[in-house]
């Protein structure tokens, strides 16, 4: 008795697991709407294939203020947890391919080194970030100029991929 007993409750939560584990808690706000921004970056007001009221933009400029400036915001969470970031980005040209995000103070983590230039286009989906609940802080570094950003997007499931543009939850 004592046997299938076991047997049965380890079957009820392998039936309950699946659903716990499809959690995928998502965040997504506007690349133009910083609380701290810093010269080269600078938002751009454009409607055309973008979300909200337009993008951030570090302008090309063979790259002469790499590394100079940056762009603070604050955006709230929900649910505590580990979150894969995403960036909605457009590379100019083939010299600037990246931006460089820091989490709540934490690692830098690189976004895009990919090869699809002169579209909008997600990027991003590997480096993981702990994200609190209440109000969370996210650095863009210029690593690169050349470089546009539309919305930053984060979520929990490492298998999700956003298409489009996302709905903003801040
Ligand atoms: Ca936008």
């Amino acid at each position: 008795m004592k046997i299938s007993h076991f047997v049965l409750s380890g079957a009820f939560v392998a039936l309950l697991a699946p659903a716990s584990f499809a959690a995928n808690a998502k965040v997504c706000f506007e690349a133009e709407n910083p609380l701290k921004i810093e010269s080269p970056l600078k938002k751009v007001g454009n409607k055309t294939d973008v979300s909200g009221t337009g993008y951030l933009e570090i302008p090309w400029d063979q790259n002469k203020t790499k590394g100079i400036g940056s762009a603070t915001y604050k955006f709230n969470v929900k649910t505590a947890g580990t979150y894969y970031v995403w960036a909605r980005t457009f590379w100019a040209n083939g010299c600037g391919n990246s931006i460089e995000a820091k989490v709540n103070g934490g690692a830098d983590k690189i976004l895009g080194e990919d090869g699809t230039y002169d579209a909008w286009h997600w990027v991003g989906g590997k480096a993981r970030v702990a994200l609190k609940a209440g109000p969370n802080t996210l650095t863009l570094h210029n690593r690169e100029t050349g470089v546009r950003v539309d919305q930053f997007f984060l979520c929990q499931d490492g298998d999700y991929t956003p298409v489009g543009t996302r709905k903003v939850t801040n």
